[in-house]
């Protein structure tokens, strides 16, 4: 890190991607990590301090062990923080592609669930990422238990559909306006959506990012004293 400290620095900045879902067919071609390390190298590229990756990140948790291990070590020799929330697509049954593999094992990859609860803290940041990981394929409110903040920056991320109203329409992992009004948080990095769209009534900057593949970008959310901005970044290299 640049600094010793989290006062020191005048601004933080925090890439944020989801939906990757790399799959068993990729691994055919030797492309199965392609999306990934295109999203390492546009944070890399955006300055981003630390990396959030809303769920679904695997399409499903019967990824072969050889894969876990590719995606393990780019994950590795990425080097800088990376946060993942287990996704519907990728979440933490005891056979789970976090738990079978190393994945959660470099000392930079934060696993909500398995290396860190429900609460990632960046000291050196004076940052916590909060999020609530899919534990099976059963419905659940990712909002749900979000905590005070006990930090000078604190994200929020969820993985789940965005309902503005109070009704019910019948979808799973619901993600209510009156429930994002309600974070103590800095920003939302959402996931479960392709497409990139803010969320929310704005009472507090909320996004989806979309997948990499269909987006063609990754969100860029930089948190200064001044205030919040976010912004998209194209994706970087061969694409
Ligand atoms: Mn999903």
């Amino acid at each position: 890190m640049q600094s010793g400290s989290g006062t020191q620095r005048d601004h933080i900045v925090v890439a944020h991607s989801s939906d990757l879902h790399i799959n068993y067919e990729k691994a055919s071609d030797r492309s199965t990590v392609f999306v990934l390390q295109t999203v390492l190298r546009t944070a890399a590229a955006s300055g981003a301090d630390l990396l959030l990756l809303a769920g679904d990140i695997f399409d499903h948790n019967r990824i072969p062990l050889a894969v876990l291990d590719e995606v393990t070590t780019v994950l590795g020799d990425y080097g800088r923080p990376v946060v993942i929330l287990p996704g519907n697509h990728d979440p933490l049954t005891p056979d789970s592609v976090y738990h079978r593999g190393g994945i959660a094992d470099p000392p930079n990859v934060h696993v909500f669930g398995v290396t860190d609860g429900d609460l990632a803290i960046l000291d050196d940041l004076d940052l916590a990422v909060w999020g609530r990981p899919h534990r099976d394929f059963l419905d659940m409110s990712p909002l749900e238990t979000a905590p005070i903040r006990r930090h000078r920056w604190q994200l929020a991320m969820a993985h789940g559909h965005w309902h503005p109203g109070d009704d019910h329409p019948g979808r799973s992992w619901l993600i209510r306006d009156t429930e994002i009004a309600a974070l103590d948080a800095d920003y939302l990095a959402l996931g479960h959506w392709d497409r990139p769209t803010p969320a929310g009534d704005g009472s507090i900057p909320a996004f989806y990012s979309g997948s990499p593949d269909l987006a063609r970008t990754i969100n860029i959310i930089r948190l200064a004293e001044g205030g919040v901005r976010v912004s998209r970044a194209p994706l970087e290299g061969p694409v």
